[in-house]
């Protein structure tokens, strides 16, 4: 049995870290490239599509976007980064709120950050992934979008590969890792599982 999402309803949008609510219940933050698919994501894990707003265009979320689980938890949607047609000032003060939340939020327990499976790695991703290293951050890997990759669980492992090749260039051992797609659901049981355990331990 996984685990049951009863409510599951939107907070809040926040621009800074010292506006979040209140360090309360544990929290779960989805990162990644802007468009990567968190949204969606965060739709497929709770059944419910509307909640977190989709979009085809990219950069659009700039706040932090705060949805409660069962009353009991939190899923966090932080701004997407990588969006190529943003200011230098804006991407300055975008990477200072994202890493001021990431190092600072004591009831953070882990930062899930994902990795678009159908595209191959990208310099931006690989680097996000050695500063959460650095700075000691928890976080998985979730591979999104796997209904786009053709060839079967053979073209699968190869695209997913690529990126495993890219990230054991500077780390010993691969994260923790989870298979997704939100048009089809693929590893929403294994990611609200692996949530539960982890709430357990709060
Ligand atoms: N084929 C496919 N498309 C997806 C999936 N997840 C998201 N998308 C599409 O990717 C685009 C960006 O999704 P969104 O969730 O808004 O990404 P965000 O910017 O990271 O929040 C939208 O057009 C989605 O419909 C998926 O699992 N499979
Ligand atoms: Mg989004």
């Amino acid at each position: 049995m996984s685990l049951e999402i009863k409510y599951a309803e939107f907070i809040g949008s926040f621009p800074t870290l010292n506006q979040c609510p209140k360090p309360q219940f544990p929290e779960y933050a989805f990162i990644g490239r802007s468009n990567v698919g968190k949204s969606s994501l965060i739709n497929m894990l709770t059944d419910k599509k509307g909640l977190a707003k989709v979009s085809n265009t990219p950069g659009k979320t700039q706040t932090i976007n705060y949805f409660q689980i069962n009353g009991k938890w939190n899923l966090v949607d932080l701004p997407g980064y990588g969006y190529a047609k943003i200011s230098k000032t804006k991407r300055a003060a975008w990477e200072k709120m994202i890493a001021n939340f990431l190092q600072n939020r004591s009831n953070l327990i882990c930062a899930f950050v994902l990795l678009d499976a159908y595209i191959p790695p990208t310099k931006i991703d690989m680097e996000f992934i050695n500063w959460l290293g650095e700075m000691h951050i928890p976080f998985v890997i979730v591979y999104t979008k796997v209904d786009r990759i053709r060839g079967g669980e053979e073209g699968r492992n190869k695209n997913i590969k690529a990126i495993q090749d890219e990230i054991l260039k500077t780390w010993n051992d691969l994260p923790q890792q989870f298979i997704t797609s939100s048009n089809d659901k693929t590893g929403q049981e294994e990611i609200l599982n692996f949530i539960e355990g982890l709430n357990e331990q709060f």
